[in-house]
């Protein structure tokens, strides 16, 4: 993977990045880490249901925490850290940078909005990226 054409080609194009219901009706959220923030900026996801992370970085090693999740991985520069988790009850959690990755490493998060299954299943629409509500 070439960090450098990570924005212009291919999975972690921004247009992917987010989360998305397959037709398989798998959960998918695509993240790219960057000093100093994640794209996208707040992510949405379902209670109660399995989702798949696919994260990467571009410019250093970063790495997260997923809310009240076990989920816990290192992002590195040309790789892809990869793995499911779901999350117990609705409502907001935080994803903050858990990596020293330079000056500006203490304000890198994101916020991650879980909303109840149905909710979440009435807002995917056929392999649309999804986006945060307002509340
Ligand atoms: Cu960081």
């Amino acid at each position: 993977m070439d960090v450098k054409r990570l924005h212009l080609e291919g999975e972690f194009v921004e247009s992917n990045l987010g989360t998305v219901l397959g037709d398989d009706g798998k959960v998918v959220v695509r993240l790219v880490a960057q000093q100093y923030s994640f794209e996208p900026q707040c992510i949405v996801v379902p209670a109660e249901m399995p989702v798949t992370f696919r994260a990467t970085a571009t410019d250093a090693i970063h790495g997260f925490v997923v809310g009240k999740t076990n989920a816990n991985t290192m992002l590195i520069p040309g790789f892809v850290a990869t793995f499911t988790t779901s999350f117990k009850t609705a409502g907001e959690q935080l994803m903050p940078c858990h990596e020293y990755c330079g000056t500006g490493h203490e304000a890198m998060w994101a916020r991650v909005q879980v909303l109840e299954p149905q909710e979440f299943l009435a807002k995917a629409k056929g392999g649309e990226r999804m986006s945060c509500v307002p509340r």
